[in-house]
């Protein structure tokens, strides 16, 4: 599982404060955190408080890079903000993201190809968000088929199939479930699947335990990446533990620590 730190986020007041004063030590000691964590890459988005996203996401680029050679998930819905971050960029980038709408593909795609980062594309367009497992399919194949156009690799490609709060679309849960098993299927080679854990639990009690039943579940299904908090240790060794049943580790007593070591 390639795990992708979400803390780094203006929906949180104490990033979006040190965004506003370009306090770069809070930044770079939750960079250090996450990856101490077991983050494989940090997303980073300025949140809706930012007036100037266009400056705030180079500035956020940029601290992170002075810590940390780790890839970088530029979380924006403007282009012109993803642009910024991607000039900014020394690490590896991905470009979170686009959507099945032709407009930004024809901006992203191209994009992702000049800087050679890898794409998320979350299935949604000007409808909004799909309510069933095959609206989201058409979604995807719609994205795929751009990629596909343009020349670029599919298995760059990171398809997410939104992850839903269970407490107001519990009945979509089986089809995004369904959607992480069937992306895979839509062509060969294979797209690979990503979503964003924590929307599952939003607005919940019980966050934590839904947050990794949720993941088990995802993985089982085929689940290649999550944009996830890697510091709720819980959360880890459930998932390294769905892993190790999956046979993606080898098992031994002391697995989880085994597998913090690598
Ligand atoms: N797909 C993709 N990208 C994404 C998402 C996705 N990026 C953003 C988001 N969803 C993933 N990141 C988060 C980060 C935090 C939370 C949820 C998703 C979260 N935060 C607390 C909350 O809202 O309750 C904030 C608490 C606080 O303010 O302190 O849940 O789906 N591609």
């Amino acid at each position: 599982m390639f795990i992708i730190g979400e803390l780094i986020n203006g929906m949180y007041s104490d990033i979006a404060l040190a965004i506003k004063n370009r306090d770069k030590k809070i930044v770079q000691d939750s960079a250090l955190k996450q990856i101490a964590a077991g983050a494989e890459a940090l997303d980073l988005s300025c949140g809706t408080a930012s007036r100037n996203p266009q400056a705030d996401m180079p500035w956020l680029v940029e601290t992170v890079q002075e810590v940390t050679a780790k890839a970088l998930c530029i979380d924006s819905g403007k282009p012109e903000v993803i642009r910024e971050g991607l000039k900014a960029a020394k690490n590896p980038a991905i470009i979170n993201s686009t959507t099945a709408d032709p407009e930004k593909l024809k901006i992203l795609i191209p994009l992702a190809a000049q800087y050679r980062a890898k794409l998320i594309g979350i299935t949604i367009d000007n409808r909004g968000i799909p309510q069933n497992k095959e609206q989201r399919l058409e979604l995807a194949a719609v994205i795929i088929s751009h990629a596909e156009e343009e020349g670029f690799p599919v298995s760059d490609l990171y398809l997410d199939p939104i992850v839903m709060p269970v407490n107001v679309a519990q009945n979509q849960m089986q089809d995004i479930l369904e959607a992480i098993r069937e992306f895979r299927i839509l062509s060969e080679p294979s797209p690979k699947t990503i979503i964003g854990l924590s929307n599952v639990s939003q607005g919940a009690k019980l966050r934590g335990l839904i947050n990794r039943t949720f993941l088990t579940m995802a993985v089982a299904s085929g689940l290649d990446s999550a944009i996830l908090n890697p510091e709720d240790k819980e959360l880890m060794d459930t998932l390294i533990t769905a892993e190790l049943i999956l046979n993606k580790n080898i098992y031994c007593d002391s697995y989880l620590e085994a597998y913090r070591k690598k």
